[in-house]
């Protein structure tokens, strides 16, 4: 029996190209369906060749806009691509305030893309483990590049950081809005800037102040965040923007950092499902094992500090492995 052949059916079908199989395999890592885990793990050797680029930034700056632009061209170089927009389904008009948001389509007929959308609520493990488990189903499947597209609400980019390679960080003319989710850590996280509809007014100027800005910064011997401005309306810069992710993309393997921050990255998802079981281990035996019931209580009157008992409780663990 060759490998191909001991592989579970969903994920032999999806390395074959079946496009529903990649559907119905996403759909069960957004579901958290256990069904799909021997399928995951079994994947999980034909992955990390994609190149995962983040596009984040406030409402309505033109991500998707962006998106479609980027595609068109990566389409253009015949490479495969995957595009995942992580939606906050705000309340507001089905996602957006501005009730006039862009879809990212495929166009009709073309395989080397596939489009999908994901709910940003509702992840237990945190949504970065979700995109980072759709992105790893895109990569077996053979998209050689994928475009994860995040509203900027602080924590959700600030994850999408552990996923993407490069993150882009989209703003507008006028950073007066701006300015405050560069505060939130969009700054921090930003591999490439881009000042979006320079057919408006102010873009210039904006373009310059960030540059100033990143001047300011601590003159690291690595990489400087790069600064360039487009516009969708006619197509402006785009090329200097996918120049600008090609050349972060560039930095890291001649820096190697691909390796180091891939190997950092597998770390801390090992290490973040392992605390996350013995976290819900503890708060199941804070219910149920009459000994850390017993704790609790001492803690609850005031005769054990927090501290103490997590210390005793680390400790009893300890020695029980
Ligand atoms: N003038 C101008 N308008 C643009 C440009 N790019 C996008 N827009 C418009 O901005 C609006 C929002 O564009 P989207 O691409 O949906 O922006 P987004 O950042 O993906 O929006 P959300 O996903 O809702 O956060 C649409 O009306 C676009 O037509 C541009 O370069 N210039
Ligand atoms: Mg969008």
């Amino acid at each position: 029996m060759s490998p191909a052949e001991r592989l579970p059916a969903p994920a032999r079908e999806l390395l074959k190209g079946d496009r529903r199989a990649l559907a119905r395999l996403i759909s069960a890592v957004e579901d958290h369906d256990p069904a799909a885990l021997p399928s995951l793990r079994a994947l999980y050797r034909r992955t990390g060749h994609a190149r995962v680029i983040g596009v984040t930034g406030p409402l309505g700056v033109g991500k998707s806009s962006l998106l479609n632009a980027l595609l068109k061209r990566l389409r253009e170089q015949g490479r495969r691509v995957g595009i995942v927009a992580v939606d906050p389904s705000s309340p507001f008009s089905g996602g957006s305030v501005l009730g006039d948001r862009i879809r990212i389509e495929r166009p009709p007929g073309d395989d080397g893309v596939f489009v999908r959308s994901m709910a940003s609520r509702g992840h237990t493990g945190g949504v970065a483990a979700a995109t980072r488990e759709v992105c790893r189903l895109l990569d077996a499947y053979g998209m050689d590049t994928i475009l994860v597209e995040t509203v900027g609400s602080g924590q959700v980019d600030v994850e999408i950081r552990e996923v993407a390679t490069t993150s882009v960080v989209v703003l507008v003319p006028h950073l007066g809005d701006e300015v405050q989710s560069l505060k939130a850590g969009l700054f921090e996280i930003a591999d490439v800037f881009c000042v979006n509809k320079s057919d408006l007014p102010g873009a210039e100027t904006a373009a310059k102040d960030l540059g100033e800005l990143l001047g300011l910064g601590p003159a690291s011997s690595g990489w400087r965040p790069a600064v360039v401005t487009t516009s969708t309306k006619d197509g402006t810069g785009v090329d200097s923007l996918w120049s600008a992710i090609e050349a972060h993309e560039a930095y890291l393997d001649r820096a190697g950092l691909r390796a180091s921050q891939e190997r950092e990255r597998l770390g801390q998802e090992i290490v973040g499902m392992v605390a996350e079981r013995v976290a819900r281990d503890l708060r199941d035996g804070i219910d149920r094992d009459p000994e850390l019931a017993q704790l609790l209580e001492e803690v609850v009157a005031r005769r054990i500090d927090p501290q103490s008992a997590a210390d005793r409780l680390y400790r009893d663990r300890a020695r029980r492995r």
